[in-house]
């Protein structure tokens, strides 16, 4: 059985009461809660965590390979968009990583349309909501969908 780790970066554990018109009202527990759901039904493992903190991110990554994943889902958070050391940590290890936001980061701010870890993931999923893990999920599960 395939074993997928989901990481959340800052400010993710405010889903739900962080700028609704923006991420949704759905709390970062109902995301979890509906991902272990879809992992029931397509037979794999998650792991699903979030930190506030860029090294428990990169070590985090880093565990996950001695821990033996087959996959990472990642939604850095503002983390995206300058963090080198996530970016270096998703470089060093071999499991594929997916990278996944919530908002269009491309129709918000300059800033946020740039992301530093997208050259070391093997796709990214912008703009569909919490649907976008899902998403990601079954990419990294079901080889033929
Ligand atoms: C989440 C964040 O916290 C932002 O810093 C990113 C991303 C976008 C999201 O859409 O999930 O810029």
């Amino acid at each position: 059985m395939k074993k997928i780790l989901i990481l959340n970066g800052p400010n993710l554990n405010r889903l739900g009461k962080r700028e609704p018109h923006i991420y949704g009202s759905e709390t970062l527990d109902d995301v979890k809660n509906s991902l272990e759901l879809l992992a029931n039904q397509i037979g794999c493992k998650i792991d699903f965590k979030q930190s506030n903190h860029e090294g428990d991110i990169v070590d985090s990554i880093h565990n996950a390979e001695d821990e033996e994943y087959d996959g990472l889902i990642i939604n850095p958070g503002a983390f995206t968009h300058y963090s080198y050391a996530i970016r270096d940590a998703i470089a060093s290890v071999s499991y594929p990583t997916v990278e996944v936001h919530i908002s269009n980061v491309h129709a918000r701010e300059l800033f946020r349309h740039h992301s530093v870890v997208s050259p070391v993931t093997v796709g990214q999923i912008v703009g569909l909501g919490t649907k976008g893990y899902k998403l990601a999920l079954l990419s990294l599960v079901k080889e033929d969908i």
